[in-house]
């Protein structure tokens, strides 16, 4: 049986998780706990040298990078070709996505997550550096507000008018600064009914997926 390694914690570990469940393929989930360390023990390093999840073992075939790995399900699985579709044009638009997504998307959401929520708290309770996070959040506005004018456009989802692999990798990164309460799509509408469109396409596997994420965020309201 497929095996796919992660930590719900994880942007792109929940793309797979959801990818997966959505479409109910057959998988076992072998938690790694980064906040323990587990993707240095010796056992995992062996499996990815990155010391990185998400990882995917299919039948001694062992693949990283949340991207190949969905692009992989999709080709590999029988599921709804909208996910990523054959058309070369449709298939070019999700890899344009997905390729801007790893210099973009998931480094500028990324960043505002580590400011707020990692390194206050591997630095013992103190408060982030607020210079520091007004520049990342104002990367992320930059990058957001290409988002909807070149990507979403006046379309449903990213790449058209169904959702597609661009849409997953998208919506689990922007969620991410949500584990410390900021909503970065506030004061976006457009992007707001987007991530709505998403959420109620997705059902059941998007909040299954993020519910830890919404514990962070709940633990630290609760300390506040
Ligand atoms: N480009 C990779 C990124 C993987 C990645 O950065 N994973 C992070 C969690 S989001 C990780 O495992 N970090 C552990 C570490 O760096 O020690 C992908 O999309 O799969």
């Amino acid at each position: 049986m497929l095996k796919v390694y992660l930590d719900l914690l994880s942007q792109p570990c929940r793309a797979v998780h959801i990818l997966l469940n959505y479409n109910k393929i057959p998988h076992t989930v072998h938690t790694v706990a980064l906040r323990k360390g587990e993707q240095s023990t010796p056992e995992f390093t062996k499996l990815n040298p990155m010391q990185k999840v998400p990882v995917l073992v299919d039948e001694g075939f062992v693949l990283t990078e949340s991207d190949a790995i969905l692009k992989y399900l999709v080709t590999k699985h029988n599921i709804p070709e909208h996910w990523y579709p054959r058309q070369p044009e449709r298939r070019a638009r999700v890899d344009e996505y997905t390729a801007w997504h790893q210099t973009h998307t998931r480094p500028h959401a990324a960043k505002v997550f580590i400011l707020e929520v990692l390194l206050p708290r591997m630095s013992g309770g103190s408060g982030p550096d607020h210079s520091q996070l007004e520049r990342a959040l104002s990367e992320l506005d930059r990058t957001l507000e290409l988002l909807d004018s070149m990507f979403l456009r006046r379309q449903p989802f990213l790449c058209g008018d169904d959702i597609t692999l661009a849409d997953l990798l998208a919506v689990c990164e922007l969620m991410q600064p949500l584990g410390g309460d900021r909503d970065v799509l506030q004061d976006r509408p457009n992007l707001r009914r987007w991530r709505s469109r998403v959420q109620s396409a997705l059902g059941e596997s998007f909040d299954h997926a993020h519910a830890v994420l919404y514990a962070l965020r709940d633990r630290r309201k609760a300390k506040l």
